[in-house]
């Protein structure tokens, strides 16, 4: 199966295998009047004009943007219910921590997820993915711990390998057993961290159900000390180590990132100069969620000292039914322009290649080069600045993964 994508007005993408960090954030390639040949869903070449190879299918682009498909690097997808019910307490100023500490927050959503079945969880996610593929998410990753027991966690785990091969987006699983300490546990909070290393990681692993290991690093979730026992565990196990770090405070989370040398540190809201120093050491992927920002009225990460300090810098959703109800990535995007005030060709790479890095699938996916993944989106406008001037609408036409059409708007 071949196919030939041509009159493409601006092709976009940042080059490379690997994340892109400082000044290279920001430097993409960008062809006029450019085509994209295409074979058994590899890209095999890109170029200028249109070349007369004989191919079963021929999309003409029409002059419009085309950029690698976005890659989605944090979200929690597989979940019982929702949590409207805290709205007004969200509204009336309780915080996020303070609803969580009070049984609610997290542990809501985990007696839902408990109480759901595996075809339950399944429908939903199949919902929410089909939403994320208009909106151009071809390859996303899928947290656990909304289970915070074995059968609950394994079944979210499984709900997302089933989910992988049911429909078109890629998912990456990532093992969060340590999201919360489970009302059963709340009194011995050290007992559940020796059953999550002693137990749990070890049947995750060898039954290969997550990739990589995260841990809530939070005041009154798990403290930098107990993050790191847990992540040092599963790398031993051979998991890659992620870290939710001062989201919300600093407790050395993203000091600790930088020390084991995590794949990402995620939402860094409250990081320090010290924080930002040692993910730059370690060699860290910022992952950064600015939807999360807005939801929970908190301030915006530090995007552009990091960028500045030679961190690559990754933009998600964090799509989770707490503290940001949304999956579309293209919002969170327009939310990463205007708030981190980056480039878009800035925020490009964040949701492209250096997403893609963040779930250690650089070399396959996140840029429009031969020997990629044919991942590509059509957009409904001729240039990038257009895509981040607009907002609220979604300005993808159509959605290639793997070669094949999956998505028309
Ligand atoms: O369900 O509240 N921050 N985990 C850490 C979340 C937000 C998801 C949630
Ligand atoms: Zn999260």
């Amino acid at each position: 199966m071949d196919m030939l994508i041509f009159n493409i007005g601006a092709l976009v993408s940042p080059i490379g295998k690997t994340a892109k960090a400082g000044d290279a954030q920001g430097e993409v390639m960008t062809i006029s009047n450019a085509y994209i040949y295409i074979q058994d869903g590899v890209i095999v070449e890109i170029g200028q004009g249109k070349p007369d190879y004989k191919t079963q299918q021929e999309i003409d682009a029409e002059g419009r943007l085309v950029t690698p498909g976005l890659v989605d690097a944090h979200t929690h997808l597989v979940f019982g219910g929702w949590r409207e019910h805290e709205l007004p307490l969200k509204l009336s100023g309780v915080p996020y921590l303070d609803i969580l500490a009070q049984g609610g927050g997290i542990l809501s959503t985990v007696r839902a997820t408990r109480k759901a079945s595996q075809e339950e969880l399944q429908m939903k996610a199949l919902a929410a993915l089909k939403v994320m593929l208009a909106h151009g998410t071809t390859t996303c990753e899928a947290k656990s711990g909304y289970g915070l027991d074995m059968q609950t966690e394994l079944k979210q785990l499984r709900t997302a390998k089933e989910l992988n091969k049911l429909q078109p987006i890629s998912i990456v699983s990532t093992f969060m057993g340590a999201h919360a300490i489970p009302e059963e546990y709340q009194d011995r909070r050290d007992a559940y961290i020796q059953w999550l290393i002693q137990e749990m990681l070890p049947i995750v692993a060898d039954k290969k159900l997550a990739n990589f290991c995260d841990v809530f690093c939070e005041t009154g979730v798990f403290s930098a000390n107990e993050s790191k026992k847990i992540l040092c565990a599963a790398k031993s196990l051979g998991l890659g180590a992620k870290l939710h770090a001062d989201e919300i405070t600093s407790i050395g989370g993203s000091e600790l990132a930088g020390e084991i040398s995590a794949i990402s540190a995620e939402h860094l809201i409250a990081a320090t100069d010290e924080g930002i120093a040692s993910l730059k050491k370690g060699n860290v992927i910022a992952c950064l969620l600015p939807a999360t920002s807005f939801y929970l009225g908190k301030p915006y990460a530090r995007a552009a000292d990091m960028i500045k300090a030679g961190v690559a810098v990754c933009v998600a959703t964090d799509f989770n039914p707490g503290s940001c109800p949304s999956n579309n990535l293209q919002l969170a995007m327009n939310l990463a322009c205007w708030n981190y005030r980056l480039l878009p060709s800035q925020v490009l790479t964040a949701v492209t290649l250096n997403a893609a890095a963040a779930i250690g699938l650089s070399r396959e996916t996140g840029t429009l080069e031969a020997g990629k993944r044919a991942d590509v989106l059509i957009w409904n406008c001729d240039s990038l600045d257009y895509v981040f001037y607009r907002f609220g609408e979604n300005l993808v036409k159509t959605v290639i993964k793997d070669g094949y059409i999956v998505a028309k708007n």
